[in-house]
């Protein structure tokens, strides 16, 4: 299998894209690289991260070489409470229609930030992003959103990872060359930001993707687990909760699991 590191010929216009063999986290390394007043548009890949990061302190685990971990530096323009949660949201989009046309394999957005592949009720994890604000003294936030994508994980690896993880080879059976994941996803967050440019609201398209809506839902947070129906998601990307006593509940943070 080609290694992401010997693929270093591979560019984009638009984005300036760099490879590292190993980097503690493409996250840590880019909100770093923004601290310094790099570029928005700057991209960080790695075919290892020795202190990969999930949500809430939890650890990102991939096996060298098999993954795609990348990261993404925006650096979004006024009001940033607006376009800062759409860009995640694009992101995610962006990742689930690129597996599509490289593999032919459906993945739904989980919120917030997970891409799942169902399959009767039962749900395994493919991919998850971690969207970070970064700031510096003097100068506006900036947004990075990293994303690991379980590519060509083999199957007896997988449990180590989390115990619903897959990945696409596990998925689709066959490896799947990452820089056209790489490539197809880049190409579909430009035509998202062009999108909404254009007037369009990611927030719309997020909200219609997302699964187990109008579904009964637990939202697990660090202070304990609600139930309720997944009624909507507001401008901030928080999930709205009708509860069993007709009251309504948000979440900006959690994770989700159907009621079954
Ligand atoms: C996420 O967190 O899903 C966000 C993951 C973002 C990772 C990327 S890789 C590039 C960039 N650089 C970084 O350092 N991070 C980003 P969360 O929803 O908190 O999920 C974490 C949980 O998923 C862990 O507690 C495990 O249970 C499980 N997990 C860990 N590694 C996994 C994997 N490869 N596949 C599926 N599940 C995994």
């Amino acid at each position: 299998m080609k290694r992401i590191s010997e693929l270093h010929d591979y560019c984009r216009q638009g984005w300036d894209i760099r490879y590292f063999e190993r980097v503690d986290s493409t996250n840590t390394a880019l909100l770093e690289a923004g601290r310094q007043g790099a570029a928005g548009g700057l991209v960080y890949v790695a075919d290892e991260q020795t202190a990969g990061r999930g949500r809430l302190d939890r650890r990102w685990g991939a096996p060298p070489g098999t993954c795609l971990l990348l990261s993404l530096l925006f650096r979004p323009p006024e009001p940033f409470i607006y376009h800062a949660p759409r860009l995640t949201m694009l992101s995610g989009m962006a990742m689930a229609d690129a597996i599509d046309a490289v593999t032919g394999i459906a993945v739904q957005l989980k919120w917030p930030n997970d891409l799942i592949v169902t399959c009767d009720g039962m749900w395994r994890k493919v991919a998850g992003i971690l969207s970070e604000i970064g700031s510096a003294a003097d100068t506006p936030p900036f947004l990075v959103i990293g994303i690991g994508l379980n590519v060509n994980v083999p199957a007896e690896l997988l449990p180590d990872l989390a115990p619903n993880a897959t990945s696409l080879l596990g998925e689709g059976g066959r490896p799947v060359e990452r820089v056209a994941l790489l490539d197809a996803f880049l190409a579909r967050v430009e035509a998202y930001h062009a999108a909404m440019q254009a007037g369009a609201d990611m927030l719309d398209l997020w909200r219609q993707r997302l699964a187990w809506m109008r579904c009964e839902v637990h939202v697990h947070t660090p202070t304990g687990s609600v139930t309720g129906i997944a009624e909507d998601v507001d401008e901030t990307g928080a999930l709205w909760l009708r509860l069993s006593d007709g009251a309504q509940q948000s979440f900006s943070a959690g994770d989700v699991s159907l009621r079954v």
